[in-house]
């Protein structure tokens, strides 16, 4: 039976209150669509089969090698952040699937983990392994690398952590393992930059030998952090080329962060489309470099036109078309559920504007080269408020219409600081 976070009457009540005002809202929309040829409702049937990933540790607070400023009743422990997972997908509905992260992750029970997830409604979304650090009682250290190092012992050790990972991921029901490597050098010289890769695309096609049939393995390319001159896999062009070498199980995961400023993310989801490596995205917002701040904050065109690629993706799969969606951002100043609440709404809204193109004007205006036409078929579809489509789906499916506003009216964080141990105060392994 499940157990939701919250209860189901007060979101009805919350709702209640709002119902008419979206209906008008939604019937004007819908009018306005209409007179486009677009029939509302298919479109929020789209939205309504939408979905993205969370990540376990997004429910934390997060911070900056300066400081991280934790909030009362944050999780500490991953039964805390199911919970309040949870609570993001029974308010947002778009949210059903949680990416874990180990060894932050660690439980004794697997099988009892993947229960208590199925209860809150909650599946497992890719697994995340972690060579970035090095973890209390940890035999060899990985400073100087990881799947790249040098020491073949260290090499070694992180294949065996990520071959763990996938045996966790067996019991969770993950069917994919992103693998994300800091290794790199902070200066001219460090290292051999082609035995560096030499050395990776070894420890990693071992990795890949332990895949199950039906599993994928997502590569994550990040141009730059915590190694500062050079990274191993630091572009989508090292990614692809590191995933067409492992094979077909190997996949190119897109965080938006991990991006030279400026380069065209949409084009590079259009190229990994193209030789069939897109396997997934990290999504997020940045300024700056990998400033992981929320999903469409800063630059919600950008989002519109990655989705548009995807749909085009969708419309054209090459060996199939499946990427796994996930958030990866770092909440630092906000409640971390707030925070992906808002984004998996940006995120579906995205999705759902891209839905709007109409392809066919799109692709006679590409075919008579009427660049103006072309892009106002864009534009049209990134104009269209979708907010009505997007509460509506969500209402539908036991949401919330306002779902920040009912999380707060919920006191779901207040609750919990008188309940939950304060960070720093953690249990280790539970
Ligand atoms: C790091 O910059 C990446 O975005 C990874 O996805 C990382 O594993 C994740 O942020 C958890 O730390
Ligand atoms: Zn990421
Ligand atoms: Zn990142």
């Amino acid at each position: 039976a499940k157990e939701l976070p919250l209860s189901v009457d007060q979101i009805e009540s919350h709702n209640a209150a709002r119902v008419e005002a979206l209906r008008d809202e939604y019937d004007s929309l819908g009018r306005a669509l209409g007179r486009r040829g677009i029939d509302i409702d298919a479109v929020k049937a789209r939205v309504a089969g939408f979905s993205v990933a969370v990540p376990s540790w997004g429910a934390g607070r997060g911070g900056t090698r300066f400081a991280k400023f934790p909030i009362a009743g944050e999780p500490t422990t991953i039964h805390e952040k199911l919970a309040d997972c949870a609570v993001i997908h029974q308010l947002s509905t778009v949210t059903p699937r949680v990416s874990p992260h180990f060894p932050w992750d660690k439980v004794r029970d697997y099988a009892a983990l993947r229960e208590e997830a199925a209860a809150l409604g909650l599946g497992f979304d890719a697994i995340n392994s972690n060579t970035f650090q090095d973890q209390p009682g940890q035999k060899l250290s990985y400073r100087d690398g990881s799947l790249s190092a040098g020491d073949a012992g260290v090499r070694a050790q992180a294949v065996e952590h990520n071959v763990e990972c996938i045996e966790i991921g067996r019991q969770l029901g993950a069917s994919a393992l992103t693998v994300w490597v800091g290794d790199g050098t902070n200066f001219p010289g460090q290292q051999d930059l082609a035995k560096s890769l030499d050395r990776y695309l070894e420890a990693a096609a071992q990795v890949y030998a332990a895949l199950p049939d039906d599993w994928r393995m997502l590569l994550e390319h990040k141009m730059f952090e915590p190694a500062f001159y050079s990274t191993v896999i630091s572009d989508w062009g090292s990614s692809i080329l590191a995933a067409q070498e492992l094979g077909p199980k190997a996949k190119c995961l897109v965080d938006l962060g991990h991006h030279a400023p400026n380069v065209n993310i949409e084009q590079i989801v259009a190229r990994l489309h193209r030789f069939g490596k897109l396997g997934g995205f990290h999504f997020n917002d940045s300024k700056y470099g990998d400033d992981d701040l929320d999903s469409g904050s800063i630059n919600p065109h950008q989002l519109f036109l990655v989705f548009n690629e995807l749909i085009e993706a969708e419309l054209n799969p090459r060996d199939g078309f499946d990427p796994a969606y996930m958030i990866d951002q770092s909440h630092n100043v906000t409640d971390p559920i707030e925070s992906m609440i808002s984004s998996a709404e940006a995120i579906a809204g995205a999705f759902a504007k891209a839905s709007l193109v109409d392809r066919e004007a799109l692709a006679a205006a590409q075919q008579a080269n009427d660049t103006m036409l072309a892009f106002l078929t864009l534009r049209k579809a990134y104009r269209t408020d979708v907010s009505p489509i997007l509460a509506m789906a969500r209402m539908e499916a036991g949401g919330a219409i306002d779902a920040v506003v009912a999380y707060r009216d919920s006191g779901w964080r207040a609750r919990k600081a008188q309940e939950r141990m304060a960070v720093g105060l953690g249990a280790g392994i539970v």
